[in-house]
């Protein structure tokens, strides 16, 4: 190659490399249509608060004028991967995922990006120093988990009268965005508080059962626990099972804090059994259906549509158990 040539060949590769990082930068778009094909990846059915979150989205599909293909990954973030890989070879023109791990999710994203499909992420997000809303995926449709547990703390210690809280967390699914950030905001505030020890926190998976094993191992090596904060009411009522088998009793001896607002974990209110739930709301087929049209109309989508969540309480679980799922 002659310098010219060199020089021609290393100006060509420079401007791909830009447009290529244009295209890198651009969120696929949305045409405006009547219907659309939506692919919506749930992470797993195994309880009441997935079960309302799928009927929200398959309630709206109607009215908002999507055909749903809906997959259910069982608990598995590679069954997930694999489920967002063909809805992509299906052509579907948008993903709602809730990824189940803040990581494995993301070449998947990546992926649906590349072939020109918009992601929304719902309810969960990935790990955002390596993907990011606006850029990877159009934007995060959710709670704020950290101020969850951050207010779960608040209530505890304006509520607890024990002398030292001695506190056993289960967590959520290791490595899932609302564990991490729970996690965050309750211990931090927590922390702040010589009142207070955690002296286990394990992971329960978001499930009822697992709650209840995991609550009745550590309650062995713990039998002083005072406290159990529950990352969402499954687990919450899978330890107050377990409590009560070892003979303590929930909500008398045992203060138990919890996230989600589900029907169970209401009833468990008003029977005195766990002191708050803070909300996390599964509803998520209105505020989909809207950022959806939003979107399509090329509006601005901010890169977190935050979800507001309330807080109950002995104070107000009557008046909305019946709304409850
Ligand atoms: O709290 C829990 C579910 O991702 C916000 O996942 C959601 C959480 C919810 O399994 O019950």
């Amino acid at each position: 190659m002659d310098k010219r040539s060199v020089l021609s060949f290393v100006a060509t590769m420079a401007a791909m490399a830009l447009s290529g990082a244009a295209v890198a930068q651009d969120l696929p778009k949305l045409e405006q249509q009547d219907s659309y094909k939506i692919g919506f990846a749930q992470t797993e059915s195994n309880n009441p608060w997935r079960i309302a979150e799928t009927k929200s989205m398959q309630d709206i599909a109607a009215s908002c004028g999507w055909e749903l293909v809906y997959t259910d990954a069982a608990g598995s973030a590679a069954k997930q991967v694999a489920d967002v890989d063909s809805m992509i070879a299906q052509g579907v023109d948008a993903i709602f995922l809730p990824p189940r791990e803040e990581k494995p999710l993301i070449p998947a994203v990546m992926r649906a990006k590349q072939a020109g499909i918009p992601v929304f992420l719902i309810d969960r997000s990935v790990d955002p120093a390596v993907a990011q809303a606006g850029r990877d995926y159009v934007t995060f449709i959710g709670s704020d988990f950290v101020d969850q547990g951050r207010r779960a703390a608040e209530w505890l210690t304006e509520n607890f009268d024990g002398e030292k809280g001695v506190i056993i967390e289960l967590e959520g699914t290791t490595g899932s965005s609302p564990a991490n950030d729970r996690k965050k905001g309750f211990d931090e505030a927590i922390g702040a508080n010589d009142k207070f020890e955690i002296v286990a926190s394990q992971t329960g998976d978001f499930a009822r059962d697992k709650g209840r094993q995991v609550m009745e191992t550590l309650l062995q090596s713990h039998p002083d626990v005072n406290v159990v904060y529950a990352h969402n009411d499954e687990m919450a009522i899978g330890a107050i099972q377990a409590l009560e088998a070892a003979g303590r009793k929930p909500g008398e001896d045992v203060t138990v804090v919890s996230i989600d607002g589900t029907r169970d974990a209401l009833q468990a209110i008003i029977d005195g059994k766990m002191g708050v739930t803070v909300e996390s709301s599964p509803f998520f087929g209105p505020v989909s259906c809207d950022t959806l049209k939003k979107y399509a109309a090329g509006e601005t989508i901010e890169p977190w549509v935050k979800v507001e969540d309330r807080i109950f309480t002995a104070e107000n679980a009557a008046d909305h158990i019946g709304e409850a799922y």
